[in-house]
């Protein structure tokens, strides 16, 4: 026990965090007002990631809050196999319309991981059905965040993130487009586009008779916010359509807003297979996820399916489609629909980029990337300890009433779409103030 601290810090064994550190300097949250957060002192917070970038609506919507009420005293639970509740037809049709036209049956999870291990599986048990049980072969990109399931993991291309661990086989990565050249471009960079014919290579190491699907992010989050550059998307699907090959798009920060637009494939033009969606779904409020699938993907394991009354894929989660979920997931929607939230980031994501590439002539401050409501900034490491001047960057931030994201050699940033341009100055001032102090 902490002696310093009223709770018990030490039976918590905290997720992605240094707990040791944490513990010893630990840093609470107990309320949410707007974007703000507030600590158990009464320190008001600027939220500068939208939690983990999942409350684009800003905090405490009492239109959600209400909808979450209603459901626990109406349908706490009902079973999710073999069995439905109204909420959760309508929130799939929902998600219908709200997504590329194309992509029509939703399934529902309760996490981005479980999305991505979702979406694998479809991709696998699809060409197996089809006929082509040797389509196995799941492609990721280096740099790549799917989740921490073993799909994902073994798919995502975050070192860290998977040394622990071992990895499934039958995976193989493309190169990151993180490249030197860029450095310092605003939005979508010029370079990088060729990085797309890796996938013509592995077609030809590996053959595309093995190799089920590719699965990237729109523009890559964890690792930093790496925008697509441009052309790569355009080519990865002209390849992926050459060679039979799935398209997965991971748009479980891209989706619903982020990039002002609807979602990532939306805003660049490229319609994936198969797109992940989960955090921003709910604002946060109640963990949930989708993959939502081609219609003749669907069709193809309902076809192969037997008699009517089997399970055509045997795949679900006890929590799919939760009614509390559902319920959470329809008012966040309205919500995005109401206000607006994809055209209020494209609004604001020109003052958003003026204001991050302000830093670029900062201290330490090596590159600056940003796209939509999402952005990062690179640090010089000390040498030997990359991850350490952004962790210090980041304590500065939060004793001066900012919380952002610090992971890697980066802070990124993902502000509520409803942040208005004084607090999207202020944060960046205070970023400004940590730089000179580090
Ligand atoms: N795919 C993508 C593209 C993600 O960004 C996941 C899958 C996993 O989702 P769950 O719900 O299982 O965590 C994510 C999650 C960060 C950060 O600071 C990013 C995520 C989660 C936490 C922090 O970049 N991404
Ligand atoms: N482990 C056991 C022993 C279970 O009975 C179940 C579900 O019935 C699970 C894991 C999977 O849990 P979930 O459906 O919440 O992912």
């Amino acid at each position: 026990m902490n002696t310093a601290h009223p709770i018990d810090l030490d039976s918590y064994w905290m997720p992605f965090t240094s707990n040791r550190e944490f513990k010893r300097n630990p840093r609470l949250i107990a309320r949410a007002e707007g974007v703000h957060y507030v600590t158990p002192d009464g320190r008001r917070i600027l939220d500068g990631l939208s939690g983990l970038w999942c409350c684009g609506a800003g905090h405490n919507r009492s239109e959600i809050a209400d909808a979450i009420a209603a459901q626990a005293r109406e349908l706490d639970y009902a079973p999710a196999f073999q069995f439905g509740h109204p909420k959760v037809f309508e929130l799939a049709s929902r998600m219908r319309e709200l997504t590329p036209d194309g992509l029509d049956r939703v399934f529902f999870v309760n996490s981005g991981s479980e999305a991505a291990d979702t979406a694998l599986k479809i991709a696998r048990g699809y060409w197996r059905q089809k006929g082509l049980p040797g389509k196995t072969r799941l492609i990721g990109r280096a740099k790549g965040y799917h989740g921490v399931n073993f799909g994902g993991m073994s798919v995502g291309g975050i070192g860290g993130n998977r040394k622990l661990f071992g990895s499934t086989p039958e995976t193989d990565h493309l190169s990151h487009t993180l490249l030197p050249e860029n450095q310092f471009t605003r939005g979508q960079p010029d370079h990088g586009a060729h990085l797309a014919e890796e996938l013509e290579a592995l077609v030809a190491l590996h053959d595309a008779s093995n190799i089920a699907a590719v699965i990237v992010e729109p523009f890559a989050g964890s690792a930093g916010v790496i925008p697509p550059p441009k052309g790569y998307l355009q080519r990865l699907r002209q390849i992926c359509d050459q060679h039979d090959i799935l398209l997965i798009f991971d748009e479980v920060i891209t989706g619903f807003g982020r990039c002002g637009a609807r979602t990532g494939a939306d805003f660049f033009g490229v319609t994936p297979d198969i797109a992940n969606f989960a955090k921003q779904m709910t604002n946060g409020s109640v963990p949930m996820g989708a993959v939502v699938v081609r219609e003749e993907i669907y069709q193809t394991f309902i076809d192969t399916g037997g008699p009517e009354y089997m399970v055509e894929f045997p795949h679900g989660y006890t929590y799919s489609g939760h009614p509390l979920a559902c319920a959470a997931a329809l008012a966040a929607l309205d919500l995005f629909e109401r206000e607006g939230f994809d055209r209020q980031v494209a609004e604001k994501a020109g003052f958003f980029e003026d204001c991050i590439h302000g830093l670029a002539n900062h201290p330490h401050v090596t590159d600056v990337r940003n796209l939509g409501f999402a952005g990062a900034l690179t640090l010089e490491p000390y040498p030997g300890e990359p991850a350490r001047r952004p962790y210090e960057v980041a304590m500065y931030c939060w004793q001066r009433g900012l919380y952002l994201r610090y992971g890697g050699d980066t802070v990124q940033f993902g502000p509520a779409f409803v942040m208005d341009k004084s607090d999207i100055a202020e944060m960046f001032n205070i970023v400004g103030d940590a730089l000179r102090a580090a």
